[in-house]
């Protein structure tokens, strides 16, 4: 049997899959924010974790550096699913992408818009969906400071609460879509390891039924 690759983000999904993970009999043997380690073994003689950023599990999971991964819809519809499956939603790390702004933000389309965010493919997509002129500046977080600045007059960001939004003076805008967390599978592995990929797709499919009921 091949020792599986699990690539996973420490945090938010890393605590959400665990559970789903342990109902699968698959429990991490270190715990990711207090260990420096980057691979984590596992209860299960052929699964290892590893530990990367969330933005970085499609790579790894593209290149076959990991067999599958867990990551979520706005990281996964942002990087492209080239050479990824997608065969399970966790239904886990819920939240949504929106345009965020000032409530007085003129969406008419008359004025050219500057929209800041880690999402520049997503954000370009949606704008050119609606015929609106954009320009997009790239950033790598803390989004909901550029429109204080005067850096943009819109984000697009992933709200869960809309408690970072209120707290600097900004409301939701438009919903660009629902995000959760799904598994993905390096393309070449769901052949070459298909019984033991195919089988702890299923434990997990069980683990995610069992949280809807
Ligand atoms: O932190 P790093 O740069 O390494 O990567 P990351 O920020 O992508 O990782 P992480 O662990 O923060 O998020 C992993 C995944 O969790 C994301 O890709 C989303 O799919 C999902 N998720 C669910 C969220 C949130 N909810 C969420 N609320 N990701 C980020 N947030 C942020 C939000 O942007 C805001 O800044 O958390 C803050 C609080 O949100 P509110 O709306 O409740 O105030
Ligand atoms: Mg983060």
């Amino acid at each position: 049997m091949t020792m599986l690759n699990i690539a996973l983000s420490k945090g938010r999904i890393f605590k959400e899959t665990l559970p789903l993970l342990a109902k699968a009999g698959i429990e991490p043997q270190d715990n990711p924010d207090t260990s420096r380690k980057l691979i984590l073994p596992s209860n299960h003689p052929n699964v290892q974790f590893l530990i990367v950023r969330a933005s970085d599990v499609p790579t790894y999971v593209q290149l076959g550096g990991a067999h599958l991964g867990v990551v979520g819809k706005d990281v996964l519809m942002e990087h492209g699913g080239d050479g990824l499956v997608e065969p399970l939603d966790l239904n886990i790390a819920r939240c949504r992408l929106m345009v965020a702004g000032y409530p007085d933000v003129k969406l008419d389309g008359s004025q050219r818009l500057r929209v800041a965010t880690k999402f520049a493919n997503c954000a370009r997509r949606h704008f050119a969906q609606h015929a609106r002129q954009v320009e997009i500046i790239k950033l790598y977080g803390s989004m909901e400071l550029a429109p204080i600045v005067g850096l943009c007059d819109l984000i697009v960001d992933v709200v869960d609460s809309g408690a970072t939004l209120a707290a600097n003076g900004l409301v939701p805008l438009e919903m660009i879509a629902q995000i959760s967390s799904r598994v993905v599978v390096n393309r070449a592995a769901l052949k070459t390891n298909n019984q033991q990929i195919s089988s702890l797709l299923t434990s997990l499919e069980a683990a995610v039924t069992q949280n809807k009921n």
